[in-house]
């Protein structure tokens, strides 16, 4: 088993310690050699040698991913092409792909991550561990992949494309583990339902992550297939999966602080708030050698809290994410999250988690209308249970989020299903001018 108590039960003084000296020495390879980290540096007034530690973090420059995109491809590597081991890449919205490099210690380094989650999630060398996710330039197939086998389990690197092939060998295979997107999983569940598998399936544990989903959601998977289904996070500028993951208490995810050096800014003013208050998660890579990245900022928000968990890790947990500061809409001047329009169906009773959000602008007026899968019984049901259903659903959401939503419930599985990230939002207004 991984199970790194040296690094992930330490002393809070010991891990500042080891933090400051990573840091030092990572401050150090960037400025000798990455030409805009140099640069970044000389204009903020800064030398190597005036970063001490952790307490002069705030001295440094942010990251952001048009820092990547200026210098595509290779412009932000830290290291000589001939000790790149790999490539990977993340598929930006809009221009250039963001493209990161790893050297051979830094795959180690991420198989280790890995497999502590795997960890977490109580797998070990006796596990037949499933991946799903998409193999490829995203990290999610051989992040997952390298962890799993790390672990010393027996992985089977299904990738994405045929769910019932995946169930069949989940059965044949007696399957005890499977990484996937939370909502794969839950398009997952169903089809087991479907084929009427389910007491033959052996499944333990889930490690799903990739995109923002709620405690709701992962309840009711949990219950669906009496599993334990835990939420790993991960972005490819920074590593790919296994940044962070919960443990079997679900009370947070334990980020791995001797690797990456959290932070929480206010995405406006760029100053730290205040510990257990929301704001966007900002990491400093470590130990990475290929494209080390100072103060980063995710975009995702989150809060952090350095309370010792009850599984005895002593490593900062960063709270389930509330989305990212660019995923916010912004609807007749309310903001709005998905996962809260998420979290706020879950809590009626009938709703299946596929959603679709659809925002549109008619006669300069935002329309917001949310697409609902319900339970087949509804539509079998005489049309006053659908009524009552719609009333009932149109009423939470704007409890939730202060906004009135036209509600339209439509049967299971009309909303597209996805094998990788799922499409939540269709924000129409985005193509008028
Ligand atoms: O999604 C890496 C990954 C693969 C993570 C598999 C977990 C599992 P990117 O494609 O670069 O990398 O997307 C990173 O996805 O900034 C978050 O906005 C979102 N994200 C990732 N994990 C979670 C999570 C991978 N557990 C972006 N909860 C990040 C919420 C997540 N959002």
């Amino acid at each position: 088993m991984i199970w790194n108590e040296a690094r992930e039960c330490m002393s809070r003084e010991d891990m500042n310690h080891l933090q400051s000296a990573r840091l030092r020495k990572i401050v150090d390879r960037v400025y000798h050699n990455v030409e805009p980290y140099r640069k970044k540096m000389q204009e903020a007034g800064l030398e190597p040698g005036d970063i001490n530690g952790i307490e002069d973090l705030h001295k440094l420059p942010f990251t952001t991913k048009d820092d990547l995109r200026d210098n595509y491809p290779f412009g932000l590597f830290a290291a000589p092409q001939t000790d790149i081991v790999r490539i990977h890449a993340s598929s930006g919205t809009t221009g250039k792909a963001t493209v990161v490099g790893y050297t051979r210690k830094d795959i180690d380094v991420w198989r280790e991550c890995v497999a502590r989650c795997c960890t977490m999630a109580g797998l070990g060398r006796d596990d037949i561990i499933q991946v799903a996710y998409g193999y490829g330039l995203f990290t999610g197939g051989l992040g997952g992949h390298y962890g799993a086998e790390h672990l010393g389990a027996t992985v089977v690197p299904m990738s994405t494309g045929n769910t019932k092939k995946l169930i069949d060998m989940m059965i044949d295979f007696k399957a005890t583990g499977l990484m996937c997107t939370p909502s794969y999983l839950m398009h997952i569940a169903e089809v087991i339902e479907e084929m009427g598998v389910k007491d033959k399936i052996k499944l333990k544990a889930t490690i799903n992550g990739a995109e923002p989903w709620t405690e709701n959601m992962r309840m009711q998977i949990e219950e669906r297939l009496g599993i334990h289904a835990h939420d790993i996070y991960g972005l490819s500028e920074i590593m790919g999966p296994g940044v962070a993951c919960d443990c079997i208490h679900h009370k947070g995810l334990h980020i791995f602080e001797d690797h990456f050096l959290p932070e929480i800014i206010d995405p406006k003013t760029l100053e730290p708030v205040a510990p257990g208050e929301t704001g966007e998660l900002v990491i400093t890579t470590l130990t990475k050698e290929g494209i080390p990245l100072i103060r980063y900022r995710t975009k995702d928000l989150t809060s952090l809290s350095y309370e010792k968990c009850e599984c005895g890790r002593t490593t900062a947990r960063i709270s389930r994410f509330k989305g990212r500061s660019d995923d916010m809409l912004i609807i007749r001047g309310v903001n709005v999250f998905p996962s809260q329009v998420e979290a706020a169906l879950l809590t009626v009773d009938g709703i299946t988690p596929n959603y679709q959000i659809v925002v549109d602008r008619v006669n300069y007026q935002d329309t917001l209308e949310i697409l609902v899968e319900v339970e087949e019984r509804f539509f079998s049901d005489e049309i006053k249970a659908l009524e009552g259903l719609t009333k009932k659903i149109g009423h939470t959401i704007q409890q939730a989020l202060g906004l009135s939503a036209r509600i339209k419930l439509v049967e299971p599985k009309t909303i597209e299903r996805s094998m990788g990230k799922a499409v939540r939002v269709i924000d129409k207004r985005k193509f008028d001018n």
